[in-house]
């Protein structure tokens, strides 16, 4: 249990100070294996904004669906005492930022290139999707070429020449060559998507009318033993389930059924990960952020697996 905090033992989920998880909160990142890291930006969202409190409300409910000591339900063994999780806090610079998104892409590059090249595994929450071109641009650097596993009502390759937004980055990450789109896959889209730019496409239709097993299975024959990045857009899942967020789109799978998937992705070789699109304000109740606090947890255990 040496990584294991007593104070997860003892404090209440609505006191203390708040972290991931309760994981340290390490900027020196001495030792760390995986470093969650906040990109508190939503100026790339073409609908409602509130994202750049998603790191924040994340973090708060982490703390509650977090706070059982002896692992995360139903995951085999316990992720914080296998690998050290630090908490990096937040990319700071985001106030200089309103106003001007290009600065976002030096901004979080700059941040989290030197975390990625200590070889620490990186799991970024948002903020809108568009913090996740930077972030491929981090990880490919280090990493090559990868494989996109994305999540998502959305396909995000849209094409608007060179403008980058929440609905562009993935088009223009295949073209930067930080993502192959031949060993990548898109899934749960819900809206058209007239070029996927090589990427398979399993739309939710396709997700929902046949059993999950297949497509985790398509997962992997896509991926193989390539290194992965995996993108998480909580729109991916039914608005019924997630209200806060800024782009929703009806008929999507469920927490549930997320969960699973990502289940079925233990072994790949995930290198580096984000949850992106929680907007809390939209959502009072705050499922959104239990049910995004829940799927971070999962992401640790994958890139914890992932360094096993
Ligand atoms: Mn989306």
């Amino acid at each position: 249990m040496d990584n294991i905090d007593v104070y997860a033992l003892t404090s209440a989920p609505y006191a203390g100070p708040l972290t991931f998880a309760r994981r340290p909160f390490d900027r020196s990142l001495a030792e760390a294996d995986i470093a969650v890291v906040g990109v508190p930006f939503d100026m790339g969202t073409t609908n409602r904004p509130g994202a750049r409190f998603g790191p924040r409300a994340i973090r708060e409910q982490s703390v509650y669906v977090g706070q059982y000591p002896w692992g995360h339900w139903p995951w085999e063994g316990n992720v914080f005492e296998d690998h050290r999780v630090v908490d990096w806090g937040d990319i700071a610079d985001t106030v200089f930022w309103v106003g001007y998104p290009e600065r976002v892409v030096e901004g979080v590059r700059g941040a989290v290139t030197p975390i990625v090249e200590r070889g620490i595994s990186v799991l970024a929450l948002g903020g809108d999707h568009m913090v996740a071109y930077p972030l491929l641009a981090a990880a490919a650097a280090v990493h090559g070429p990868l494989s996109l596993v994305h999540f998502d009502a959305h396909s995000d390759t849209w094409d608007m020449g060179d403008d980058l937004n929440h609905g562009t980055m993935f088009r223009l990450a295949a073209w930067e060559g930080w993502v192959d789109p031949s060993r990548s896959i898109q899934i749960g889209m819900r809206t058209p998507n007239p070029d996927g730019c090589g990427f398979r496409v399993v739309d939710a239709d396709e997700l929902l009318d046949r059993p999950l097993a297949e497509t985790v299975e398509e997962i992997c024959d896509r991926v193989g033993d390539h290194p992965v990045y995996l993108s998480f857009d909580i729109d991916f899942l039914d608005p019924a389930f997630v209200p806060g967020t800024g782009t929703p789109v009806i008929g999507g799978p469920s927490p549930r059924q997320a969960r699973q998937l990502l289940r079925g992705m233990a072994g790949m070789r995930v290198v580096g990960a984000d949850l992106v699109e929680v907007a809390p304000h939209l959502d009072p109740t705050a499922t959104t952020a239990i049910t995004a606090a829940t799927i971070a947890l999962d992401l640790t255990y994958l890139l914890g697996l992932a360094r096993s």
